[in-house]
């Protein structure tokens, strides 16, 4: 069975029970998040044996993430608890069709996030010398890890730096750039400069076109693998358009099927973890990125931000 760890902060996510603006939203309903939390469960659903590596604190919502990811076959081991801080949420609005002036919009979602104090925010190296969590990366083939952490704190970028230099070259170093401007207010040129030096330094990059423009000023596939021949495999994600992958010197696009969707936030995680079982599979590369846009169709068809979205909140 193949093996993969990721590294950053698991969320809760509080959903609108009724989409529309959230200042008429009375009830919400609990679920889980955080970008590599998501591609750990995609992973776990595909067969690979999965860790998620974090902390959470030391609350109702920490043991909530604890036990969901692991009802979700992910191996919850590596998850220490902050007893000083709390866990992070964040709460998702969905447009709904009522015309309302703050109304997203069918289809229109937007992340508010309450993360600033967080257990995730406080990530620091020394979390590699936990016994489970130097475990965990050494049992892994794959790691992956995204631009979100380093966005947290300074002590999360350290992590994620440090974490990566302790697997590189014995495990596969995956990143995916999850340009997050909100989490950066302020540092956003300092964020680019991290972002390009995680995503050069790994063995598996994805990226959306949009986040190319923004983060690299690149604005075709061509264009950023030129700028980046160092990613073996380097991914070029469109919105739901084709994807552009190439492995060393080979290139394939693939389109993917039409379907329909109810939320997408999350797909682009799903599609890593489609795309990293294939990889893990040691499938060709086209057939890897249509196991991407297999898995980010399940993602797109619920208001979840991961794969297995409990049939309730599928609107
Ligand atoms: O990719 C989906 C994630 O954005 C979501 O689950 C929340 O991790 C998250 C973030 O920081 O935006």
């Amino acid at each position: 069975v193949p093996t993969a760890a990721t590294f950053g902060e698991a969320l809760v996510v509080l959903v609108q029970d009724e989409p529309g603006p959230l200042e008429q939203s009375t009830r919400f309903r609990r679920s889980l998040g955080g970008a590599e939390a998501n591609v750990a469960i995609g992973l776990a659903s595909l067969g690979v044996q999965a860790s998620a590596i974090t902390r959470v604190g030391d609350d109702g919502f920490g043991r909530y993430i604890r036990d969901e990811l692991d009802r979700l076959g992910v191996d919850v081991s590596a998850i220490p608890v902050d007893p000083k801080h709390a866990t992070g949420l964040y709460v998702k609005e969905v447009g709904g069709g009522s015309g309302a002036p703050n109304d997203l919009g069918p289809g229109g979602s937007r992340m508010h996030y309450y993360r600033t104090a967080s257990a995730g925010a406080h990530l620091a190296p020394e979390l590699l010398d936990d016994p489970a969590v130097a475990a965990a990366l050494d049992a892994s083939a794959l790691v992956h890890t995204t631009g979100i952490t380093p966005a947290l704190s300074d002590s999360a970028f350290e992590a994620q730096r440090a974490l990566v230099e302790a697997v590189r070259g014995r495990a596969l170093v995956s990143f995916d750039v999850n340009w997050r401007p909100r989490l950066w207010t302020g540092r956003e040129d300092a964020g680019r400069r991290i972002l390009s030096t995680f995503f050069r330094s790994s063995d598996i990059a994805m990226t959306g076109l949009d986040e190319a423009e923004e983060v690299f000023g690149l604005t075709s596939a061509e264009d950023v693998r030129r700028a980046f021949p160092e990613p073996r495999w380097l991914v070029v994600k469109n919105n739901g358009g084709a994807v552009v992958a190439f492995d060393g010197d080979q290139r394939v696009e693939v389109a993917p099927r039409k379907v329909e969707v109810v939320e997408s936030i999350g797909a682009g995680d799903a599609f890593a973890s489609g795309l990293l079982a294939g990889i893990l599979h040691g499938l060709p590369l086209a057939e890897c990125v249509r196991h991407g846009h297999d898995t980010a169709a399940c993602a797109l068809a619920s208001v979840t931000d991961h794969v297995a979205g409990p049939a309730e909140v599928v609107r």
